[in-house]
């Protein structure tokens, strides 16, 4: 099992870039309306984030070279709550 850590120094390595995915659980996303504006309002700040949100699951899952917890003000932003 490689850490995190390390996986993160193999990705700078490689690519000169930190691009990771973020997940964070989203408790408040009740529908694709939320998840359209989680996304857009994701994509309004890192036009290159790749966004997916899971409704189901309340997951959102974000591929982006910005900060997790940049990411996360930019939910709460809108509205919704980060657990
Ligand atoms: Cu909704």
């Amino acid at each position: 099992m490689v850490s995190k850590d390390q996986n993160i120094k193999y990705l700078v390595q490689v690519q000169n870039k930190m691009i990771e995915t973020i997940k964070l659980k989203v408790p408040s996303i009740a529908c694709e309306a939320c998840a359209k504006t989680i996304t857009q309002a994701i994509k309004t700040h890192e036009s290159d984030a790749e966004v997916k949100v899971d409704v189901d699951r309340k997951i959102v899952s974000v591929k982006t070279d910005a900060s997790e917890e940049s990411i996360k003000q930019m939910i709460e932003a809108v509205g919704h709550t980060v657990e």
